[in-house]
């Protein structure tokens, strides 16, 4: 199973990176997406390769910004 970095912009507390993931959890394909606030970046699982133009317009429609890690 695919696995991408992203990185996140924008959380600053844990209530964002509960957003961030719940959001990244909504993107077809996404079987597990973890979010660390620390790092400023997530880890998606994905069935086959990660849609990142539907990632990115997810996140971003919640505040925040996704780019390829
Ligand atoms: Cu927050």
């Amino acid at each position: 199973m695919p696995t991408t970095t992203l990185k996140i912009e924008g959380m600053t507390c844990d209530h964002c990176a509960h957003t961030v993931q719940k959001a990244l959890s909504a993107v077809p394909g996404v079987q597990r997406a973890e979010v660390s606030l620390a790092l400023d970046q997530a880890t998606v699982q994905s069935e086959g390769p990660l849609d990142f133009k539907a990632v990115a317009e997810i996140v971003g429609d919640e505040g925040y910004k996704a780019s390829l890690a």
